[in-house]
């Protein structure tokens, strides 16, 4: 029997809605759906391609896996495996402390919405402060600048409402990643573009690569990698300079102007110019259109969190935000207010919380959280620390972070030396490759799901509930049900919560006592969470496709009360910027390689279907055509790339979207460590070049993984 289904994608915070054809219980065909899409009838190629993917096409785990006596591992049932891995956490949390129990969530839990919930209340329950994630390890730059120049409670302006628009290192166009941090509509960002383009809104890029979204730039500046500190330095010297900030918002919510002005005096665009390696009048134009703009925002991606200074870069990216006012402002439209829980939205700025200097702090560094998690690449130093307290068992939900975290000649030992590691995923990945128990869960289509993850992010309010599209395999597990069942086989009684980041999920009152013996039926979790939406879950259930309620006009309201106001120059800060400013650069290296991403892939995700295969046998290294001739390189070339952290051999391929000096790789491809070749292996890690002990990050031990001095050389193959 044939029918057609109405769902959402899982992959990113998009969740594009679609509709699947299932024939006899599979899934057989996708296709976007606008019947109430905030973005109308959208689907990307991953979102295409997740058909193949729930097919099986990357090795689908279909059973759990335990590590025998013989040290192999072999198929387990899940209710054997999590009642071994149920017991052993337990004797660990009665003699060590429920510190010695630390949780991952990797890309593939952020869209499991009961999954994140329950692993969210086991963590509070149990009370260990190990929790890390993947925004460690990627963005969390900006919750440094968070907890050190503050926030406006307000956001961003949206790419909507912009006359100036600036994004550096990010490329929506292939990525989807657009609000809270880049300036961009994750789904359908293309249109997004074009509709402000035809507003009359000028964009401006940074990114060493004349990205696919670069063809919408009216500005497109090409630095060196490893430089926004200084180019972003450069235009707030320029904005105050000239007097073009925003006065008015400078004066009602930010302290530390004169710290600034002084801060920023050796800043000079000819300065930012010259490191960077770009025309000063670009810098200048910059400035000028920012200052001149009535309603600006700048935002960043992936790039500069990435490269060297990422945490001075980002604040100095948020500054030239600041002095630009640009954030949405007392009786401005607030576009979405939320359809599952409704927030007002206020002009007030909350003063910089600058948790990092408070316990819970780490082991191996005197460090405490970011938005409640300790950061990712601590987690080998946390395993192998002298103290009673390290880590002793982890359980990874839905990421791969031996491949994410890179340096594995440093993590991997540590995660061998763990008394347990769990991966719950729904395939084989380089972790899961060394853990103890591999939980075989359900896949998005197999699940019931609410829209929580897009639910402030949709351009306009709208709402979605998904039953699951077919029925999961036999010996698979819903990865809420992992939780739930490891919990109650320790005793630890769960209080599930609508949990959002900023809050602290113990600070949340009320909540569904899940202590007793009866396992939660999932679509009941999903009715509580719905319980204060604006559209009743009744109305979700009746309506597949999604429902876009029409909800009042809603305005920024002034301040309640007073929060405090916004640093823009803290000591640490300024401390950063002069240390910079004495640098004298990396000699030594011809090459910066930096990060990409790949339309096809999602992380370790997809690189195995047919289409990603097709365009990436391998992960190339993509070179400027000038650069490889002088090298006597011509495409599909064999080279060796060497970081003063490790080597790597991959293929070289021309592009001339690249500017010169940089080489540019993704990462995620080919296995944890390299026997050579790369053909053979599918491509090459990059986590091989990167280190997680030089030239890391203060605060949130941010590894480089962007603008990594390399030399290149052809190999002999
Ligand atoms: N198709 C696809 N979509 C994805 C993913 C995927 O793997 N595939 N991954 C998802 C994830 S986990 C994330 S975090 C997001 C990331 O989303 P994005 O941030 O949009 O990711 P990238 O496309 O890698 O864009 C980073 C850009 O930064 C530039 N860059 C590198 N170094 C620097 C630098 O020092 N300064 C500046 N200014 N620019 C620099 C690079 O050239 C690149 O164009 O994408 C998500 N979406
Ligand atoms: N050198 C270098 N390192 C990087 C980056 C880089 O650009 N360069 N990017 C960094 C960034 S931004 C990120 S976000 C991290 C990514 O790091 P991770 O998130 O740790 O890695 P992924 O490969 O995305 O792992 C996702 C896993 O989730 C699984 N999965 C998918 N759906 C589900 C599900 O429904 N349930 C469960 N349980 N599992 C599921 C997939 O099979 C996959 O194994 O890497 C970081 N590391
Ligand atoms: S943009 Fe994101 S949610 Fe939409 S189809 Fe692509 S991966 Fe799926
Ligand atoms: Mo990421």
């Amino acid at each position: 029997m044939s029918q057609t289904v109405k769902t959402f994608c899982r992959n990113c915070s998009a969740l594009c809605a679609m509709e699947i054809d299932v024939d006899e219980g599979r899934m057989v065909r996708a296709r976007p759906d606008g019947t109430a899409s905030p973005y109308g009838a959208y689907l990307c190629p991953k979102g295409l391609s997740s058909i193949d993917f729930h097919n099986g096409a990357e090795g689908r785990l279909l059973q759990s896996l335990a590590r025998g006596p013989d040290g192999a591992l072999a198929p387990v049932a899940s209710e054997m495996a999590i009642e071994a891995i149920g017991a052993k956490l337990k004797a660990l949390v009665d003699e060590h402390g429920p510190r010695s129990v630390a949780v991952y969530h990797g890309t593939g839990a952020y869209r499991c919405v009961l999954g994140g919930l329950m692993e969210r209340a086991f963590v509070a329950a149990l009370g260990t402060p190990n929790f890390f994630s993947t925004m460690t390890i990627d963005q969390s730059a900006k919750w440094v600048t968070m907890a050190r120049l503050g926030t406006m409670a307000s956001g961003k302006n949206a790419l909507r409402d912009c006359d100036v628009a600036l994004l550096a290192g990010g490329n929506p166009l292939v990525t989807h990643q657009g609000a809270p941090f880049a300036v961009a509509e994750s789904g359908a960002p293309a249109r997004g573009f074009e509709a402000a383009r035809a507003r009359g809104c000028k964009l401006i890029l940074v990114d060493p690569r004349r990205t696919e979204t670069a063809r919408f730039a009216d500005l497109l500046i090409q630095p060196l990698p490893g430089h926004d500190a200084e180019i972003f330095a450069a235009i707030a010297h320029i904005l105050l300079r000239d007097e073009t900030y925003d006065a008015a918002f400078v004066g009602k919510w930010c302290n530390g102007l004169e710290a600034l002005r002084e801060t920023l005096a050796p800043f000079t665009p000819e300065l930012a110019a010259k490191r960077a390696d770009v025309p000063v009048e670009q810098i200048e134009l910059a400035a000028k259109w920012l200052g001149e703009g009535r309603r600006v925002c700048a935002g960043s991606g992936t790039g500069p969190s990435f490269s060297a200074h990422s945490n001075t870069a980002d604040h100095m990216i948020e500054v030239v935000n600041a002095l630009c006012g640009g954030y949405r402002r007392e009786g401005d439209r607030v576009r979405n207010p939320g359809t599952l829980r409704t927030r007002p939205a206020y002009e007030m700025a909350v003063a910089p919380s600058r948790s990092f200097e408070h316990e819970p702090k780490c082991l191996s560094e005197d460090v405490g959280p970011l938005l409640g998690e300790l950061p990712s690449a601590l987690i080998p130093g946390e395993i192998m620390a002298d103290s009673p307290d390290r880590i002793r068992a982890l359980i990874v939900f839905g990421g791969d972070p031996l491949m994410a975290m890179g340096d594995p000649a440093l993590a991997r030992p540590a995660f061998e030396a763990l008394d347990l590691l769990v991966s719950l995923d729904c395939r084989m990945n380089a972790t899961a490759g060394l853990a103890d128990y591999v939980i075989a869960t359900s896949q998005p289509f197999e699940r019931h799901e609410i829209s929580i993850p897009g639910d402030a992010l949709y351009p306009a309010p709208f709402a979605q509930y998904t039953r699951p599209v077919v029925a999961r395999p036999e010996g698979v597990i819903d990865d809420w049900a992992f939780f739930w069942a490891i919990a109650r086989r320790m005793g630890v009684p769960l209080t599930f919560k609508f949990w959002n980041y900023g809050l602290n999920f113990a600070d949340i009152p009320g909540g569904l006592d899940l202590s007793g013996p009866t396992p939660p039926d999932a679509e009941a979790l999903c009715r509580f969470l719905a319980a204060d939406s604006a559209v009743p879950f009744d109305e979700l259930l009746a309506h597949p496709e999604g429902v876009r309620p029409d909800l009042p006009a809603s305005f920024v309201q002034p301040a309640p009360a007073d929060m405090g106001r916004l640093e823009l120059m803290p000591a640490d800060v300024a401390g950063e910027l002069a240390a910079i400013l004495r640098e004298a650069g990396e000699p030594g290296f011809a090459f910066r390689l930096i990060s990409r991403r790949t339309l096809h892939t999602l992380n370790g995700a997809y690189r195995n279907s047919a289409a990603a295969r097709r365009r990436y046998p391998v992960n190339w290294a993509y070179m400027n055509p000038s650069d490889m001739a002088e090298a006597g390189l011509e495409d599909g070339d064999p080279v060796e790339i060497a970081s003063r952290h490790g080597t790597i051999r991959t293929l070289a391929k021309g592009e001339d979207r690249l500017r010169r000096g940089v080489v540019s790789m993704t990462h995620m491809f080919g296995p944890l460590v390299s026997n050579g070749d790369p053909v053979a292996e599918g491509g090459a890690n990059v986590g091989q070049l990167c280190s997680l002990t030089e030239v890391i990050e203060p605060i949130n031990f941010m590894p480089r993984f962007s603008g990594i001095p390399v030399n290149i050389a052809k190999t002999v193959s």
